[in-house]
Order: C-alpha cells, then structure tokens, then sequence
C-alpha cells in the first residue's frame, strides 16, 4: 500500500466485486438480531435486507451493496478532512431510517490524538454534551496516516501508525448508520484488546474465541460472570499490537445503549464490531505508543483524576445494616480494640428516616450528631451516603418541595405521556419507586438549577450533620418495577402499582442491544430497574431524551455533588464516592465496583475493575472488601483484607441481613488487618505521591504489568498481580487453601517489601510462600519509595518520621520522587507542595527538595534501608560528615543496609556510602 504523508489522505480503491476469500471472511461478521444470535436461521435472516444467509450463518451483505460509497472529492480544511458518504442502496437496510447521506470527518488533534466522526449531513443529532480536552490548534507532526477509498468507491478507512506502518483501526464490511443503529467494524492489529466497562469481563485481557459480546450501558447490575453491563458507560479499550509493545487505544464518545463483539475473522483476522443505538460516530484515537502513554493521553483529554484528601486513603470501614448509631459504635470499638487502623465511618441507607435524603432516623440514629462528633474527636471522618430519587411529599418533605420550586424533576417529554394512574399533583414529572415507602422523583443533574437546588441541600444537611464525603448511590439511575406488576418492596397492602414505559421508539427501540436478555432484567426492556427512555432533561439550553443521556446520570450527579461539597468546604477536597460512572468522572469521583458477592473468582475480578478503572482515568477505586452479598469465612476475608489493603480505595462494605464482616470479627482476621493495615499506611506517602503523578499527568496509580513491561509477552496475560505505580508490585492469593502461589516477575530485580530481601531476578515465574498471615508483595529493583511511620489513622501518622526503601536494580541504581501537602487543601497549588527527587547513585543518595519546604516542618528523614546493598559499609557521611559506626547496621543474610540518620526533609540531603568494592 502507498502511504501519501503529505495530505495524510489514502485512496483505496476497492474492486467491484468481492473475491471468494473475502467473502468467506466477511462471513464472520454477524448479522445482529434483537432476539439474540440463538434465533438466527434462514428464515429469520432473510427478514433483514442488510443480511445474507451463506454456508449457515446469517451475515451482513458485502459493502459494496450494504454499506456507503465515497460521495465527492475530500475537503482539506487544514485541521483535518471530510468527505461525503452516501448509502449505496437504500434497499438495504437493518431496521430502517437509514441516513443516506453522511459526513466522514477526521479531526487532527496532538501528535499522538485524532478524532474520527460519522454523522448525518443533513439533520443534527445528538451528542454527548460534555466537553472534551482538546487543543484549539493541531498539534503536528503527526504519528498517524488517516486512508479513506476514494469517490465513487465503497467506503472504508483506515488509520495507520507512520513510524511502522501498523494499521491500529481498519474499517471491515459495511457502515450501518439508521438513526437507531449504528455499527461499524474494524479489524486489529492482535487480540491483546484491554478495556471497555463497565462490565463483568473475568480476565484483564478480552476474549476473541469463542465470539464474546458485551453490552455497555449504566444499569444497576451487581457483579457476576456472565456478560452483563454495569455500573458506568466506558466505551474504551487499548490494544498492544506488535511484540515491540506499540498500543493504540480508541474512545467511542457516544452515551447510547451500546454493544461490541470480539471475534476472528476467518482467516485469523481479530476483530472488534461496535454498535449503539443512537448519537454519532465519534472516535478519539491515541497512539501512545505505550500503554502508560495512553493512559496519559486519554486522562488528559477527559480529565486527570482529582488528588484525594489524605485521608480517603486510609481506611474506610462501612456496612448497610448497622441498623443503629449503636451498631457503628460497636463496629468502631472493634476496630480500636484490634489496633486496627481506619480513617473513614461510612453509614448507609439505614441512617434515614424512612429511606429519605437528608433525614436520620430519630429512633435509632436519633445521636447521629453525637455519634459523629465521637467519631471526628476520634480522628475519623464520615461518610454518609445519598440517593438520588426523592420522596413525592411536598407537604412534608422540604427537599422535594424545594426541588419542585426550581422544577429540578425529570419529566415525560410529552405531557401525553404522563400515565393515568400517576401521583397527582406532580406535574409532569416522571414518577417511580425505589428505597423510601412513598413515590419518588428524580432530579436533573444536567439542568443548572437542579445543582444550586442541590448544592443548598447539602448544605443545610451539613448543618445538621457535619458529615465530611458523600457516597452517591443509586445513580445509573435505578428504579424498582420499572415495567413489571409492582416493585419487588411495595408496601404491602397497597394496590399494585409501578412505573410502566410507553411503548414509543425510545422505549422500545427495535435494537434494545443484548442488555435486556443479560442479568436480572425482568422487564426485557431498555428501560428494566431505571427509568423510561421516553423522559426529557435538560441542560438550559437543550433539551435531551432520556434515552440519550442515561448514562450521563451518574457524572452529572458526580460533578453537582463536588462542586455542592467545593461550596460547601471552600478549603477542602471534596470526596464523592459514585456508583455510576463516565468518562471524565475521574475528575470527582471515587468509585467502588459495586455489588460482589463474598466468592474467590470475584476476589480476583475486583483486580481487573481495578485495572480497567485505572485506563479510564478513575484510579481511586476498590471493591467492597470481604464481598457485599453472602458471607465469607475466616480465611476469605483475611485474603481478601490484604489484597483490600493494597485497592486505591479501601474499604470493606457488607449487605443488610448478613453477619458483621469488618476485620475485628475474628481475632485472626483482625491481627491480619492490622499487619497489612500497617503496611499500607507506610508506604501512604508512595501511594499519594503517584496520585500527585495521576492528577498532574494523568498517569494510572494502579497498573497492569504491561503498562511497565510493554514488550514482555508473558506480562500481557497477567490479571492476577497488579503494581502500584512503577515500584510495588502485589500479588495477593485469591485461592481458598492456598499457602503459596506462582508469581510472574517481568525482569529486573524484585525483593520482598516486608523481608527486604532479593527475591527474583526477573523474567521468571517463581512459587512463593504465602501461608494465611502473608500477602506477597515486592519492591522492584531501581526504585526509592518514600514512607512514613504508620500510625492508627493518618491524622497520627501525618506527624510521623519518614524513611525510604531504596530498591537497587542490577547497577545499583535508583530512584524515586516524595510529594507532600497538607493533604487537604482544594487547589493543588503546586508551590505550596512539597516535591523532592531521590537518586541513588555509586553508593550516593542525593535528595533535592524543589519546592514546598515549609509543609513539611517539623518532619524528619530518620531511616534508609538499601536492599541489595552487598556488604557492610566501612563509613558513611551525611551531608559531608561522618556518622558514627552505630548509625547504620547490616543485615547481610538480606544484603540490608539499614541507615538512621534524622534530618529535616525540607532539607537537601547527601549521604555517602564508602565500602570494601571488590572481593
Ligand atoms: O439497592 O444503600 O451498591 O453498596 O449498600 C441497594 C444500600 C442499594 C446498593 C449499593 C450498596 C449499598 C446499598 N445500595
């Protein structure tokens, strides 16, 4: 194939007729039906112009006759290209309302970033309506080629990388684009496909055989193992294309229902078919070329995560069901009686008086305002949690009757739609039922009014209880019965009732996406435990169907609620913890996978979450520990405390009904908490030091070991070890029995944190010990972490000495970097923070403070432990004079030098190691 650089534009002209090989490849490319691939049959088949029954598959006709042919000559307009597409026959078609005619435009953006969009040229549709980052001027050069054929030819494009001529995105068969279907396919350059949620993938890496498809769209839909949708909408994935470890990743910006497929081609070809049932086509491209390099390039166009205050890294114990102020207390004197540290209370929706926001319980939570005043004077902050739907009692609920004052409620779109047996006297708002015994409403968070409503709500429920994060719950959104005779909690006694959806295209869209045959959807419908499609929102300037913007609920409501708590504590980092989730949430929100069950394999499925999230920007994330549904036992819970202790975001939740699970249940458990407690409180500075890096850059906090190991094939396939950061790596036992398990060590030197010795020198797969009271985690050679004594909360351990782990690598060199604040200021006023960097170097440690001296006054430096330091040392000088020979030791069954000095680490540091080289 030419390449022709200069227009960056590539015309492919295709023959009229497909060849026999072709065909029988293109014979992969499924022909999608409602009811699901299990009704397919000729019959069936022949329902569909756009599809074609050969040798027993039901596919989509070739593009020559299917999809869209180049419609004019390309326009150069200096920032990128278009051209016109129209629909080669109009005969063909899936479910109708074809578009005919198209605009293909490419968008150059950075070097590294460009952006493809498919829409109609005649009527405008929607969009998702939150900005992106993007520069206002291109960036060049480029990294990228974009070919698309040329006029009067079959469209396709591709998208090649200059450097290698890896084509990262080729178009394969027909474009569908009617106005509620939308497919496109594309073939890649390997089957290492990562990402794409929020959903219940069980490995890291994407399955191409056998054929898996996966639905995306945010739905209240607790963890399992089949293909099912979740929680948040991401429509990203990244693929590692050559053993050189190249990557490229792609965001399909669109919030409508979706679904994609992973296949193989027949002739060996992976695949990926995107669809969604609404919007446009728009594609942003990254090419790294490696997978941190994405992760940065993606952050920064949706936003870099927020920095977490201090203390939402320590910590968090919650439950749903201590059913009493009591019942918190209880729980809070197991974990002081165990020396457990924990920095965060969480309390749940039992709080409430009869389910209701901003109310509590006047019975059993009747000294909220006293118990939370405990717990503040303990040095631990509170949580409390928020629904989004509101009760439907004007009269007697002020939030609501404030809500209707600023008409902050969803609607029907069309006052015919407001069913007959609705509440009265609630307008035209869209009436469901959830968690409190009376209807609800739901508010809009996209509408201006609706964030002052609730900014001011939060405010007067700080009045009355001085809470410090609120956890948003419920907000894909869910609603109870939606379709069915009654909610699953109706109050007994009272007629049947529920939110019932008309039967109109956005309610039943004739390609509802495999959503609703997966999971517990009763219903069978798109709208199945949320609302009807059929609402209207609005964000003051458009009005949206429901059916557009449901999975911007959860990031609208995200982004009201921090910048509510930003009003709210001017001085403070808002902390807002979010079920549902978009791209660009990272920017607010912490988020918890949701609901798991107390189950090994889910164990292991909360690592994936944690590396998806971390690719879409959203690293301050962690699974509820110790399971939520069912009860785990003894060991369960130990293992699961440990790898808990190692999530972004810690914390261990249960369900109503279930017995206590926090870690002071069992003396065993709780002696095993406290040790990894400990241990993760240590290395707090480490951890919050990468979150200055993510916040900054973009950068994940957690990563899979392909983000360091680009080119290590091996690497690709683990999902069961993850690292913090380039420097810690982790590899919890998530076996029921096991007291050891093999760890993959990429190469380079790796040694034990906790016994500072060398373990492996890596690439190499060794068995580890790890009986019950031991969770394996490794420090990699060439890396200087930073860490300070642990304390009980990090109130405590914010005062404390620090010390560092400097890790040698094979030439005794390493390195690393401290960040410090005061951990809870708003801005991240960067000369206000303290930074320095760490090298170690020809037995020297130098350490320069750049900026931020005064934040860290009163601190000292006091430890230095080297690992793999080969023999004792003769002398050492700090800062040029000599130490006595009692301020270092040598352990030299581990290679340790351990080194006390204590100096202020505001100051510049030099520390000489003078030995025996040699024999
Ligand atoms: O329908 O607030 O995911 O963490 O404990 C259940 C009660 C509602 C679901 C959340 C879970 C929380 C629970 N909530």
């Amino acid at each position: 194939m030419v390449r022709v650089v200069a227009k960056a534009i590539l015309a492919v002209a295709l023959a009229g007729t497909l060849s026999l090989a072709q065909h029988a490849k293109l014979q992969a490319i499924e022909c999608p039906f409602p009811e699901g691939q299990e009704v397919a049959s000729e019959a069936k088949c022949a329902e569909y112009t756009a599809c074609e029954w050969t040798d027993g598959t039901c596919h989509m006709v070739s593009n020559d006759v299917g999809g869209y042919v180049v419609d004019g000559e390309v326009q150069d307009n200096g920032r990128g290209f278009k051209v016109n597409l129209k629909k080669a026959d109009a005969a063909i078609t899936m479910f109708g309302g074809d578009v005919t005619d198209l605009v293909f435009e490419v968008i150059y953006h950075e070097i590294y970033h460009l952006q493809i969009k498919i829409y109609d040229q005649a009527n405008a549709r929607y969009q998702v309506p939150l900005p992106l980052n993007v520069p206002d001027e291109p960036v060049q050069p480029r990294l990228y080629t974009v070919g698309v054929s040329g006029n009067g030819n079959p469209f396709h494009f591709s998208v090649t990388r200059i450097s290698n001529e890896n084509t990262i995105f080729r178009t394969q068969g027909p474009l569908t684009f009617e106005d509620q279907f939308i497919q496109l396919h594309t073939q890649l350059m390997s089957t290492y496909l990562y990402g794409f949620g929020e959903n219940t993938h069980t490995s890291f890496r994407q399955v191409f055989e056998p054929r898996t498809t996966f639905p995306i769209f945010a739905r209240d839909q607790p963890v399992g193992t089949d293909p099912m949708n979740e929680y948040g909408h991401h429509p990203y994935y990244m693929v590692v294309e050559d053993n050189e470890g190249n990557s490229n990743s792609v965001l399909l910006y669109n919030s409508n229902a979706m679904e994609y497929s992973t296949y193989l081609l027949d002739d060996g070809t992976p695949s990926l078919t995107l669809r969604t049932i609404g919007g446009i086509i728009d594609l942003h491209m990254f090419l790294g070329p490696h997978p941190e390099d994405l992760n940065v390039q993606y952050a920064n166009m949706v936003g870099t995560p927020a920095i977490p205050s201090y203390w939402s890294l320590g910590f968090h114990l919650s439950r749903w069901g201590y059913n009493s102020t009591d019942g918190v207390r209880a729980a809070r004197e197991r974990m002081k009686a165990m020396g457990i540290p924990q920095d965060v209370q969480t309390c749940d929706i039992d709080y409430m008086e009869r389910q209701r926001d901003f109310t509590y319980d006047p019975v059993n939570w009747g000294d909220m305002p006293e118990l939370i005043e405990e717990l503040h004077n303990d040095n631990i902050k509170v949580t409390l949690i928020l629904d989004p739907a509101l009760v439907i009692d004007f009269d007697n609920y002020a939030p609501s009757s404030r809500g209707k004052e600023s008409d902050v409620f969803i609607k029907w779109s069309d006052p015919s739609l407001v069913p007959s047996d609705q509440e009265p006297g609630t307008d035209e708002y869209m009436v469901g039922y959830v968690w409190p015994d009376t209807k609800t409403i739901f508010p809009d968070f996209l509408k201006p009014e609706t964030k002052t409503w609730w900014a001011n709500e939060l405010k007067l429920f700080h009045e009355a209880l001085p809470y410090d994060a609120i956890w948003i719950d419920m907000n894909e959104p869910a609603n109870f019965g939606t379709n069915l005779d009654k909610p699953w909690n109706w109050p007994e006694g009272q007629d049947p009732w529920s939110l019932t959806c008309p039967n109109n295209k956005w309610d039943l869209p004739p390609y509802p996406t495999m959503m609703i045959r997966v999971g517990d959807n009763q219903s069978k419908k798109i709208s199945d435990h949320t609302i009807c499609m059929s609402g209207t929102q609005t964000d003051g300037t458009k009005n949206y169907m429901h059916y557009d913007v449901h999975s911007l609920y959860g990031i609208t409501e995200t982004i009201a609620t921090f910048n509510g708590l930003k009003e709210l504590f001017p001085d403070k980092r808002p902390i807002v913890l979010s079920r549902s989730t978009f791209p660009g949430s990272g920017k607010y929100a912490v988020h918890w996978l949701g609901d798991n069950t107390a189950d090994w394999k889910q164990m292991h499925m909360s690592i994936i979450g944690m590396l998806d999230f971390n690719m879409f920007g959203l690293p301050m994330v962690g699974a509820d520990v110790c399971g939520f549904f069912g009860e785990p036992d003894l060991e369960m819970c130990a293992r699961w405390m440990q790898l808990g202790a190692f999530y972004p975001f810690s914390r261990n939740h249960n369900t109503m009904g279930t017995a206590d699970q926090d870690p002071g249940v069992w003396p065993e458990v709780g002696q095993i908490a406290r040790e990894v407690l400990t241990l993760r409180y240590k290395y707090l500075p480490y951890l919050y030091t990468l979150f200055h890096h993510a916040h900054m850059h973009g950068n994940s906090v957690i990563r899979p070991l392909l983000n360091e190991f680009p080119s290590d094939i091996p690497a690709r396939d683990v999902d069961d070890q993850f690292l913090w950061g380039s420097g810690l790596m982790v590899a919890p036992v998530i076996t029921q029995g096991a007291t050891s398990r093999d760890v993959y060590f990429p190469q380079g030197r790796w040694y034990d944190l906790v016994y500072a010795r060398l373990v492996a020198t890596g690439p190499t797969t060794q068995t580890v010990y790890a009986p019950l009271d031991v969770i394996p985690v490794f420090v990699r050679g060439g890396q200087i972490l930073p860490y300070q004594v642990p304390a009980l909360n990090t109130v405590e351990s914010r005062k404390n000495p620090f010390g560092l782990t400097i890790a040698l690598d094979e030439l005794m060199i390493a390195q690393g970097q401290i960040f410090w604040d005061d951990g809870e200021a708003q801005e991240h006023v960067m000369s206000e923070s303290y930074m320095s960097s760490l090298a170690y170097y020809q037995e020297e440690l130098t350490m320069s403070v750049m900026h931020g001296q005064d934040v860290v006054a009163g601190i000292n430096l006091e430890t230095i432990d080297i690992l793999g330091f080969p023999k004792n040392a003769e002398s050492i000088s700090v800062n040029g004079e000599n130490i006595p020979s009692s301020g270092w030791q040598y352990d030299a069954a581990a290679s340790l030098l351990s080194i006390y000095i204590s100096v202020p680490l505001a100051d510049e540091l030099n520390v000489k190691i003078y030995y025996e080289n040699g024999l």
